[in-house]
């Protein structure tokens, strides 16, 4: 059957096995994108949507920006793929010079991925390998929270916190330990930005410390705001706590940046937003706009010079076929040029105040528990229905599509996080839509 034919006969019969969604009830009633640019999609049938979670969190510049078409089109007539196990190309070296260009201070190299769980699989190793490099190889422990999301490969599986992720699929990886999640609804519901309460959450990991002993730790992963468990930003003080324990301890801290990163939160990356700085931080959607799938992890110089000793050969038994791919970083240089031209690595800062006052406004319509925000990420979180959790949520998000919004939901959350090339007007119509929607959802 040709596409367009399979189209309308429905997609019950589709050979495609869709990722993180429920197969049997989309493929009955199917929502099909067809085209985008800039803030919009068109549907298949041809109806504009909106787009308030830039595609996956990751569209930042808006979609199909005409600098990063062309550096596809024109690196894939050039050099469609080459080798970077002991062979280079100069775009990826280009690539890395200009991302170490704008990471915070002594963050020196990266390590190319393609995508977030491989960035994420990709600094767990590092960091094991980092200490048995300094002769501490007996630490072996990796230290996750509750909630967290660090993408679907073993290792982010491990260390990431949200069940229905974790429950399927075995033991998974020895060693991991979980902090408890920062989310505190009865102190800290409708904050803005940084919530007041629980900076002493962070004191958990003390805690881990001292049932484990801190010399069998590597290192600690967290998201600086937890994106997929619905934006949960840390309590005030939380972070540099968690900063002060792992330092005290020799522990290296990991910031997942996988949807912080690339100006989401008003600066290039979460660590500035915060003033905490990280060993290592993990990014990747927002890295190539999302045009091709890429990640990296970027490592401070003295991690890095962790590997840089003893005999020559090679110092780390870990890349992928991809690392470097010619378009991924003919993509992403382009990014980086749109982001720089355009200002959008903290233009989000620009729109914060507007953002938050106009997701705050939504306190008080039906059935909405929470509102939090930082940076250009916001949730909505709903009282669940009575033995039907999710639903509400599920429903908000169908209407709202309906409406020509696309909004993204996780369990009774609805979740905003929109290209930073926004609009006030445009802003102003993904939470006028959601206040509608929740009118008639029941
Ligand atoms: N770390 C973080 C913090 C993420 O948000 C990943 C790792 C994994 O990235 P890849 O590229 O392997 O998918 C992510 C991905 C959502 C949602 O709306 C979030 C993600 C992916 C899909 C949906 O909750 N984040």
């Amino acid at each position: 059957m040709n596409k367009r034919a399979q189209i309308d006969a429905g997609l019950e019969q589709s050979a495609f096995w869709m990722p993180f969604t429920a197969n049997r009830q989309f493929k009955k009633n199917p929502r099909l994108l067809a085209r985008a640019e800039g803030m919009y999609y068109w549907t298949a049938d041809g109806r504009q949507v909106l787009d308030g979670q830039a595609g996956l969190w990751c569209v930042n510049a808006g979609h199909c920006r005409p600098k990063i078409v062309e550096a596809l089109r024109r690196q894939a007539g050039v050099m469609d793929f080459a080798p970077t196990f002991q062979m280079g190309h100069p775009i990826a070296f280009e690539f890395a010079e200009r991302l170490a260009g704008i990471a915070p201070a002594g963050f020196s190299h990266v390590f190319f991925t393609n995508s977030g769980s491989e960035s994420a699989d990709t600094a767990l190793k590092i960091a094991l390998a980092y200490h048995r490099a300094r002769g501490e190889g007996q630490r072996f422990r990796l230290i996750g929270r509750e909630r967290g999301y660090h993408g679907v490969n073993f290792g982010g599986m491990a260390v990431g916190g949200i069940v229905t992720n974790r429950k399927t699929f075995g033991p998974g990886v020895a060693g991991v330990d979980h902090i408890r999640h920062t989310h505190d609804l009865s102190r800290n519901s409708f904050s803005k930005g940084q919530p007041v309460h629980g900076a002493e959450f962070a004191d958990e990991l003390e805690r881990l410390c001292a049932l484990h002993d801190p010399s069998t730790v590597a290192a600690v992963i967290v998201e600086p705001v937890a994106g997929s468990a619905g934006v949960l930003v840390p309590p005030k003080g939380y972070l540099e706590r968690l900063r002060e324990i792992c330092t005290r301890h020799g522990i290296l801290l990991i910031f997942d940046e996988v949807i912080t990163g690339f100006g989401r939160l008003g600066k290039p990356f979460g660590s500035q937003r915060f003033g905490v700085m990280p060993d290592l931080f993990t990014t990747a959607k927002g890295m190539t706009n999302g045009a091709v799938p890429m990640g990296a992890v970027f490592v401070n110089e003295s991690v890095h010079a962790a590997f840089m000793q003893g005999a020559e050969g090679i110092e780390l038994f870990h890349g992928y076929t991809y690392s470097g791919h010619p378009l991924g970083c003919a993509a992403g240089i382009a990014t980086l040029d749109t982001y720089e031209e355009e200002g959008l690595l903290t233009r989000a800062a620009t729109l914060e105040r507007h953002f938050e006052d106009a997701a705050h406004a939504l306190r008080g319509a039906p059935y909405v528990i929470d509102v939090r925000n930082c940076g250009l990420m916001a949730a909505v979180e709903l009282e669940p229905r009575p033995g039907a959790p999710g639903k509400r949520a599920y429903e908000a998000f169908l209407k709202a599509f309906e409406a020509g919004v696309l909004i993204r939901y996780t369990g009774d959350t609805l979740a905003l996080s929109p290209p930073l090339i926004v609009e006030k007007a445009q802003i102003d119509r993904l939470f006028d839509c959601i206040r509608e929607v929740l009118q008639a959802v029941k």
